[in-house]
């Protein structure tokens, strides 16, 4: 295969994983604002996301997130998506939306606390039984706001304890992702707050855990590429919640407020051989106030652009630049690609596979919006946390 054919066909071959919760409402503390035509189901949720597959080709599975996606069926759920071309992605365990979490979930001081977010936990393991999802999501709201709260080492044999369980419970071919997050809800320790915990769990648990990694999830001017390259290197990248962020875990489009970085990201995924189904490419994204299925898919591109401009990377002459140590040369070879317009070699790769070249204006022609806006009437309106 040509250098070019090469591109193509990896580019062609990525998958990006949209998230459930992106289709409905979501705000800040501040306000939620609603939209016309939002799903109100988790099978519209589905109807949406399939949209956004047919239109950019990369996007065949959806996440779930549990209890915002709530069914009786699960096995039924499965088919509503089969039937429009869709996978069941990452369940999404949420151990945080319970009066019982105040103090923690899986680290609450309290047994019966901990039992009823296991129970959860090894529920969602049942719902990927069902749905014939891989992996398990596992973010923890856990922390303590003031010193002395908790016994912080306790809460990490507790957090183990729970793993463990979960760990045992997990089919040959499904695995645990664990998330860290630095702050937010606990603002003075959280359980997780880095990849260093996060790996030292997965390594005890065994080669089915691994760590994912939420861009928004970091200290800002963290190397987030060097996180990829080190989890990469020791086999234990389970993938991504894309995001990007001004501040904090802001949730906006990924590759909007810093498309370089996320550059630098799919570089050291490319560099270490990740572009594979071993690392899980997914949003984790929020449309606050923009229309939310041309946000997805204009991020799903954005991840594309950036994959494309990673492969790009003329491997052979950074490496020449990095033996002789030429500095200036060396970060020239990576801005050269970065600095590539690969719009035109996306549109070919979508022309070739019988896609619109821009997703985005066959989206708007389609009139989904319109179609999704006259016939959404009442009910109640997907919402975060709901
Ligand atoms: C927490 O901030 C998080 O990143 C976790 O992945 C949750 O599941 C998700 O956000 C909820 O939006
Ligand atoms: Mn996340």
């Amino acid at each position: 295969m040509t250098e070019h054919a090469t591109v193509k066909a990896a580019l062609t071959s990525q998958a990006i994983e949209t998230p459930s919760w992106a289709y409905g409402n979501s705000g800040t503390r501040f306000k939620v604002f609603a939209r016309p035509g939002v799903p109100r189901t988790p099978q519209e949720k589905l109807d949406d996301a399939a949209k956004v597959h047919e239109f950019t080709g990369a996007a065949p599975a959806v996440a779930l997130h549990i209890p915002w996606d709530t069914v009786d069926d699960y096995q039924a759920l499965a088919e509503h998506a089969r039937d429009r071309g869709l996978a069941i992605g990452a369940i999404n365990a949420n151990t945080f939306q319970d009066d019982a979490y105040r103090l923690g979930s899986v680290c609450h001081p309290e047994a019966a606390v901990r039992r009823k977010a296991l129970d959860h936990l090894m529920a969602c393991v049942d719902i990927m039984d069902a749905t014939g999802s891989r992996d398990l999501k596992l973010w923890f709201a856990d922390g303590t706001n003031y010193p002395g709260q908790d016994d912080i080492r306790e809460r990490q044999d507790r957090l183990a304890e729970a793993l463990a369980a979960v760990y045992e419970r997990l089919g040959d071919d499904q695995r645990m992702l664990v998330e860290y997050k630095l702050f937010e809800p606990a603002f003075y320790a959280t359980d997780v707050p880095d990849w260093g915990t996060a790996y030292a769990h997965c390594l005890k648990l065994g080669p089915k855990a691994r760590v994912v990694v939420d861009t928004g999830h970091h200290a800002p001017g963290t190397n987030i590429e060097f996180i990829v390259a080190t989890l990469l290197r020791e086999g234990r990248l389970g993938g991504f919640d894309f995001n990007s962020r001004f501040y904090a875990d802001d949730d906006l489009m990924v590759g909007a407020a810093d498309p370089f970085q996320l550059f630098r990201i799919m570089y050291e995924v490319v560099r270490g051989g990740g572009l594979t189904a071993d690392v899980a490419f997914m949003l984790d994204q929020c449309h606050n106030i923009e229309e939310k299925i041309p946000a997805i898919i204009r991020s799903v591109m954005n991840v594309q652009e950036a994959t494309a401009k990673a492969l790009l990377v003329d491997r052979a002459a950074l490496a020449d630049a990095q033996r002789t140590g030429d500095v200036l040369e060396a970060n020239g070879v990576l801005m050269d690609a970065y600095n590539t317009d690969v719009r035109p070699l996306l549109a070919e790769v979508r022309e070739e596979q019988g896609l619109d070249g821009d997703p985005m204006a066959a989206y708007r022609r389609s009139g989904w919006a319109t179609k999704t806006a006259e016939e959404r009437i009442g009910g109640q309106q997907a919402g975060w946390g709901a």
